[in-house]
């Protein structure tokens, strides 16, 4: 499965791990580069020093590229883009606004620069600065989204910009991965499938949640606060919606998610945690070894790719 992507990236499969704060530390990012795709350590809140750790251990495990993410609302987002430089990472992804004023510094140390876009203008935007691809991410993702689907989203995309663009949001086997291919991405970026996978070290409570969703189970908390993230339903979304929905301002909002992601994915607290997650949870259902995960996607995406759609 060679494509534009798997060529700029030196990878075997056209397959990157999405960035997930807490989630993508240093054992999943190994595994997925091990397996032939693009394993990826997510910054999210964390300091600069972790990155730094999780960079200095995921090589100790894997010879193979890997990636960092860096999510721009890191109070450390400057030391963090720094890191990255010194580091020698070979690929950033960027997540939650406009990564722009690192370009410069991150191709004068010859990293491949990803941003994650979920609008056309952005992506544009982004091409004319020098990226060297960009994930146009759909609302169907879990966490922090844009408001356009990967269906209307990446053939917008596609068609706005000259550089190769990997589809994410709602992507969970291979169907969604030729589904992917035919709206013109050359590769595709997967959370949910991963924080189930066995080297996830996700809390057993957190993966059960995933594995149990139904199509129905997300929702997406602060649309009037201005930060859109999508999670699994739970007491603490009740919570939070209602209050949402009766005016509540930034600070009682944000007093309820706060520290919620790592009570959920460290904690395994399912009460009062932040169980994000995208659209397709209902469709996984099963705890598979990252190496399973890559293998059953693209022999699936293969077949598919064949074509046979039509009776006779
Ligand atoms: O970044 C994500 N997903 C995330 S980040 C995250 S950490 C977090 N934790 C607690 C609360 C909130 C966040 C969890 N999930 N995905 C990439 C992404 N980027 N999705 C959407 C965007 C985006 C949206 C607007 C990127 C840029 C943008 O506009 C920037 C601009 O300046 O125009």
């Amino acid at each position: 499965m060679k494509t534009e992507i798997t060529k700029l990236l030196g990878i075997e499969y056209p397959i990157i791990q999405g960035g997930m704060a807490w989630v993508a530390e240093y054992h999943l990012a190994a595994a997925v580069s091990e397996a032939g795709g693009l394993g990826i350590i997510g910054s999210g809140g964390a300091p600069a020093s972790w990155v730094r750790e999780q960079i200095k251990e995921v090589k100790k495990l894997t010879s193979k590229p890997f990636g960092v993410n860096l999510m721009l609302m890191n109070p450390e987002a400057d030391e963090i883009a720094q890191v990255i430089a010194e580091e020698g990472v070979k690929v950033v992804t960027t997540g939650a606004g406009n990564p722009e004023k690192y370009m410069t510094l991150w191709k004068e140390a010859d990293v491949k620069v990803i941003p994650v876009v979920a609008s056309v203008a952005l992506a544009k935007r982004m091409e004319r600065c020098g990226a060297d691809a960009v994930i146009a991410e759909g609302t169907e993702s879990g966490g922090h989204i844009g408001e356009t689907t990967t269906m209307a989203l990446v053939p917008q995309v596609v068609d706005a910009i000259d550089i190769p663009v990997i589809a994410a949001g709602g992507i969970g086997d291979g169907r969604g991965v030729a589904a992917a291919f035919m709206l013109g991405a050359k590769a595709v970026q997967m959370g949910t499938r991963f924080v189930v996978a066995k080297e996830s070290i996700v809390h057993s409570n957190y993966k059960q949640y995933v594995l149990k969703a139904k199509d129905i189970d997300t929702r997406v908390t602060g649309r009037t606060t201005g930060h859109p993230v999508r999670v699994i339903r739970n007491k603490q979304v009740k919570e939070y919606l209602r209050l949402e929905a009766e005016g509540a301002t930034l600070e009682e909002l944000e007093k309820l998610t706060l520290g919620g992601l790592r009570r959920a994915v460290v904690d395994g607290d399912m009460d009062t945690g932040s169980i994000m997650a995208g659209q397709i949870a209902g469709l996984v259902k099963e705890e598979q070894s990252c190496a399973e995960i890559l293998k059953e996607l693209t022999e699936q995406a293969q077949k598919l790719m064949k074509g046979n759609f039509f009776d006779e």
